[in-house]
């Protein structure tokens, strides 16, 4: 799977940038979004459960949701994918993960440089808007404005947190191979991370186990998962 001229160039590398999507945490137990079948957009409709619309309109169903989620990526453990990332940033002068996750394994699995394109499940975050009594009654609040809160992700047509983009497309820029692991390279901006490198010249290596929007233009597209894969690059 990984050929002779790859081998080659991850022996003279040291300075990567991995960008990562749901499917390196599929093999920790938590569900994709795009999956046909399993994937969370199949069982549940981003447009009330991802927006703002969404949470301001049925605030309760909103945090249910994320509230199951918070406790999914709670029981789960860190997988060998992850895991391998963690220890290409030991051994690398330069190994930054830029992940679309927001379930936080990358750090449990002890990866330090880790910037989160959508934040992070685990957090939350106050709204500006006010909500009706009847709407925000039970809702946690702020401890210091009183607002309600929300949790500190990243949900459609909202922008991402200040700077991440630019430091992902500044490392990219200085590096001297990316990885886009697990996604399926749809969702804008981070979708354009990958094609940042090879517009600088610097070559992507796909893994993922089926075709993406990025597989044409990946210099090496590796079929397997995550977890099968990405251990080997690191070995
Ligand atoms: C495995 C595996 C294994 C399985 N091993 N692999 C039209 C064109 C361009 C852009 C837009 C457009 N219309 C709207 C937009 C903008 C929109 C967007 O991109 N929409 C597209 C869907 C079209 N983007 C935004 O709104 C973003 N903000 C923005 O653009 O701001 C500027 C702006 C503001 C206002 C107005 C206009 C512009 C924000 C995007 C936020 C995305 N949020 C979510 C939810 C986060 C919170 C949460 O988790 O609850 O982020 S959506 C969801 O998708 C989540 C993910 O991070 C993200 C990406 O998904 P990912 O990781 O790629 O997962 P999947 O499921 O898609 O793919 C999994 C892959 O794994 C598959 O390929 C499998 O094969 C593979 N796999 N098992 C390895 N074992």
């Amino acid at each position: 799977m990984i050929d002779k001229s790859l081998q080659q160039l991850l022996r003279q590398t040291s300075n990567i940038v991995a960008l990562t999507g749901a499917g390196v945490s599929a093999e920790s137990g938590i569900p994709t979004f795009r999956d046909a079948q399993q994937g969370m957009w199949a069982n549940f409709d981003p447009m009330e459960l991802a927006t703002l619309e969404g949470f301001l309109r049925q605030p309760h169903k909103v945090w249910d949701w994320y509230q199951q989620r918070r406790e999914m990526a709670a029981k789960a453990q860190p997988n060998a994918a992850h895991l391998a990332l963690a220890e290409w940033q030991e051994q690398l002068e330069q190994c930054l993960i830029v992940t679309q996750n927001v379930d936080g394994l990358h750090q449990r699995a002890g990866s330090l440089h880790v910037i989160e394109l959508h934040g992070n499940l685990h957090r939350d975050r106050p709204i500006s808007q006010q909500l009706p009594a009847e709407k925000a009654a039970d809702l946690p609040r702020c401890p210091e404005t009183g607002n309600v809160l929300r949790p500190d992700v990243v949900w459609f047509g909202e922008m991402l947190p200040e700077g991440a983009m630019e430091q992902a497309l500044s490392a990219i820029e200085v590096s001297d191979l990316v990885l886009s692991i697990g996604t399926s390279a749809v969702v804008q901006p981070a979708a354009s991370i990958p094609l940042h490198a090879l517009e600088n010249g610097v070559p992507v290596v796909e893994i993922n186990p089926e075709t993406t929007e990025l597989s044409s233009a990946a210099d090496w597209s590796l079929r397997g998962s995550a977890a099968d894969v990405v251990p080997q690059l690191v070995a």
